[in-house]
């Protein structure tokens, strides 16, 4: 059967008119870590990654302020711009790297002292810092993600309180963010344009099927910045950022109730959807289940311009600068 997501899309973000107005922002105050459709313990994919999901980015994170930011050049990372500057420091915290914890300290006089790249039109932001990371992740600079498996890292908050229409489970609410990194799994489903924005990848929290993975997980608040990875070929790759998620929702169209709240659905059917202020729309309870999705600004629409300031050396150019510095030594020694 075939999945009704363009006009969706295109109706929640007719709320949208300025930049995640219909979107739940990943940050605190809004609504939190990566939120898993099989379970609600906290303590659940908060180490690396094994087996399968071995080296699939998680080792590329790390702590900036309260948020996260992914290893991206020698000296570069790349986080999301709506959390606002995070202080002077990143760590590599030894739950990623293996080991212990790693402080890196911001240059907070690159690009003219502003300390960081936005890329404008888009929700990315690049910090540089002074040291040098020892690795970092391989973009996705493909366009085919669409149908690609994914992990996503993030510090936002468990699975909260179930949400019932009529009984039946949809998903659940939001749960306090904790600041706790967790990795979770999907598949992509979409891609979309949002003006200001510029291209994002949309990833649907299912329960079931084709498109339901081994550790589904959708975000809420507190997962920005967080990296989505991309299996190419057997080669983990940096694809997304995350952004936001669909939201909020409520079971009525009454304002000033309080009674909306942020979560994660495998079915919106029979619930509304927007915000007090940009008004409610309301999902039609169908058989076909109607999820709700997960945002991350798309790497492969703006690779050029990450890499132009993110700058990593080619390998290429190193490789021929050794075998350079090699014939040299070698005429010396005649
Ligand atoms: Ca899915
Ligand atoms: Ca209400
Ligand atoms: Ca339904």
């Amino acid at each position: 059967m075939p999945r009704v997501l363009g006009p969706l899309f295109s109706t929640l973000f007719s709320f949208a008119p300025r930049v995640g107005a219909a979107a739940i922002l990943l940050m605190p105050g809004t609504v939190s870590a990566v939120l898993f459709y099989d379970t609600d313990n906290a303590a659940f994919n908060t180490t690396a990654p094994a087996g399968g999901y071995a080296d699939s980015g998680w080792q590329y994170e790390g702590y900036y302020g309260g948020f996260l930011g992914t290893m991206i050049a020698p000296q570069y990372f790349i986080t999301v711009q709506h959390v606002g500057p995070q202080g002077g420091t990143f760590v590599h915290a030894g739950i990623f790297n293996g080991g212990t914890d790693v402080t890196y300290t911001i240059d907070m006089s690159a690009n003219g002292g502003a300390g960081y790249w936005d890329i404008a039109g888009t929700d990315l932001r690049i910090v540089k810092i002074n040291e040098a990371f020892p690795y970092y992740a391989p973009l996705y600079t493909g366009g085919g993600e669409v149908g690609m498996s994914l992990v996503t890292v993030g510090r936002g908050g468990p699975r909260g309180a179930e949400v019932l229409v009529s009984g039946n489970l949809h998903g659940w609410e939001h749960g306090l963010a904790d600041g706790i990194a967790r990795w979770g799994t999907n598949i992509v489903s979409d891609t979309t344009t949002i003006g200001g924005l510029g291209d994002l990848l949309v990833v649907e929290f299912d329960d079931s099927g084709p498109f339901h993975t081994i550790y589904e997980a959708t975000l809420s608040s507190g997962d920005s910045g967080g990296g989505v990875f991309v299996n190419d070929g057997g080669i983990w790759k940096l694809a997304g950022v995350n952004y936001s998620v669909d939201g909020l929702f409520d079971t009525n169209n009454v304002t000033g109730d309080g009674s909306e709240f942020g979560a994660g659905l495998f079915d919106r059917g029979g619930l509304y959807q927007g915000s007090d202020a940009q008004g409610w729309n309301f999902i039609p309870n169908l058989p076909l289940d109607n999820p709700s999705s997960f945002y991350a600004t798309r790497i492969s629409a703006h690779a050029a311009t990450i890499q132009s300031i993110a700058v990593v050396p080619e390998p290429d150019t190193l490789l021929l600068a050794a075998v350079a510095g090699l014939g040299a030594l070698t005429r010396r020694r005649r």
